[in-house]
């Protein structure tokens, strides 16, 4: 909060307190000099102060946010320390957010939606134009829109409590590690593809926890996306809009990452996981099993500090690739390279490599098989699947820790699981299982106990169907 604002209501309330004695002359608090009332004369200056100080002190957030010195590193934005989600729980929605702008920027918005997402299975596959199934889920980033008279993006973060803006006709200015950073990326990859965007004012609140591996950059990055083009009334299919929200983030964030989290926010389905190739873009609904729950489970471990170690990898994967293409020369991926392939070479790579690659080979296998058993409801065969997909994640990729372990390991023991693993990026954030409608009640219960026994730490524990993909919100 703006200091200037309990300053001046504390001058108001003097002011005010101060001069009604002036007015009413009383006489053990009036006091006379030059002939001044002082009492009702300092009153009425001390009230017009506080007035001052409280309309300066509620202006501030309106002003643009100071860059904190330009971060060339390419690592994601920081996350706010001092909140811990974009405000999950949060119960501000599409009437609140709409009397908000009102209040805020004096005009009526549209309103516009993106989810965040899980991945079922197909971690660390997309950038090597493999397979994924993932799903949106029932937790969004909404955005409040209105145009301006003239050019410049002015977005206010309902989370962050920051505004910052950008003027269209100037250009982009450097990323800077700050939340912005996924708007006007997304701003500047739609300006850089023809989009002629014109100026707005932006309401955000997120409702994705941050740094949680349930992708909150795409889901800002989408919704963003949605509203800008909205706005500007030039139609974008939500493929196209997918591909730039990735480019922005691959370009301008400078974050390597695949499509597969832009997409499912794009194109997700009520109901349905996505079975997706990253190659072709090619995908199929693949619904989920009726009486069986997408529990999303929180190591509450923030995977914020992993964005070099993501690059990393994916470097790594393409070393791979660079070594075996002598002896596989139709290699473009690692998705063109079979299990057997992969054996028959394992000595031509450094360890390391070899292992990387082998999560990428036996990963994409498993996602078709995956795919396949959720298809004939054989879930046995999904469970083991996933069961191998999180070892293969923790061995080989080298991308989960304690935590996730620890509770894969704990839920995956429950009653009514039908498999458990990491989900996303990974260093942290959450899991997801599947579990029995009916067996969710105690799932919860003995999960965030034995997790909290194991690691001392109080997780969040999130049950959500599969969910549509982003969308403007209808009045
Ligand atoms: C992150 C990335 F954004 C995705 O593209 C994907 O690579 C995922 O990590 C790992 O599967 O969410």
């Amino acid at each position: 909060m703006d200091v200037r604002l309990p300053i001046g209501a504390l001058f108001t309330i003097l002011g005010v307190v101060l001069a009604s004695f002036g007015a009413a002359r009383n006489e053990a608090l009036y006091a006379q000099s030059l002939g001044i009332n002082i009492n009702l004369e300092w009153g009425l200056v001390m009230l017009g102060f506080g007035l001052v100080m409280v309309v300066l002190g509620s202006r501030r957030s309106f002003q643009k946010v100071e860059s904190s010195p330009a971060s060339k590193s390419h690592s994601k934005p920081r996350q706010n320390e001092n909140s811990s989600s974009y405000g999950a729980g949060a119960t501000v929605k599409a009437a609140d957010l709409r009397e908000l702008f009102l209040t805020t920027y004096g005009t009526t918005p549209r309103i516009y939606r993106a989810p965040g997402r899980v991945n079922l299975i197909g971690e660390h596959t997309d950038y090597n134009d493999g397979f994924v199934m993932p799903a949106a889920i029932e937790l969004y980033v909404w955005i409040a829109i209105a145009p301006r008279q003239d050019s410049k993006l002015c977005v206010h973060s309902l989370n962050f409590s920051e505004t910052a803006e950008i003027d269209l006709h100037v250009g982009p200015p450097s990323p800077h590690g700050h939340w912005s950073d996924y708007v006007f990326g997304v701003a500047v990859a739609l300006v850089r593809r023809g989009h002629q965007l014109r100026g707005a004012n932006l309401l955000v609140h997120g409702e994705v926890p941050i740094g949680a591996g349930l992708s909150s950059s795409a889901a800002i990055e989408v919704a963003c996306g949605l509203a800008l083009v909205g706005l500007s009334g030039s139609p974008l299919h939500p493929v196209e809009l997918a591909k730039i929200c990735r480019r922005a983030e691959n370009e301008y964030v400078g974050a390597r990452v695949g499509i597969m989290d832009q997409f499912v926010s794009c194109c997700g389905r009520a109901g349905d996981v996505l079975m997706l190739d990253c190659r072709s873009l090619d995908y199929r609904l693949v619904p989920l099993p009726p009486g069986i729950e997408l529990v999303i489970c929180n190591t509450m471990v923030k995977h914020e500090h992993a964005s070099g170690e993501y690059n990393r990898r994916r470097e790594q994967c393409e070393e791979g690739v660079r070594l075996l293409s002598p002896w596989l020369p139709h290699v473009r991926a690692l998705r063109d390279v079979t299990p057997a392939e992969l054996d028959q070479y394992s000595t031509r790579l450094p360890h390391d490599i070899f292992q990387r690659c082998r999560h990428v080979v036996t990963e994409n296998a498993r996602v078709i098989s995956a795919a396949a058993a959720l298809e004939r409801g054989d879930l046995p065969t999904f469970r083991d699947l996933m069961r191998e997909s999180h070892r293969s994640l923790q061995m080989d990729y080298q991308v989960s820790c304690e935590e996730l372990d620890q509770m894969v390991e704990i839920a995956a023991k429950q009653p009514g699981v039908f498999g458990s693993r990491m989900t996303g990026g990974g260093f942290g954030g959450c899991t997801i299982n599947l579990v029995d409608t009916a067996a969710v009640p105690k799932f919860r219960e003995a999960v965030s106990l034995e997790y909290q026994q194991a690691t001392g730490i109080v997780s969040e524990i999130l049950v959500s169907h599969a969910a549509e993909g982003a969308s403007k919100v209808q009045e």
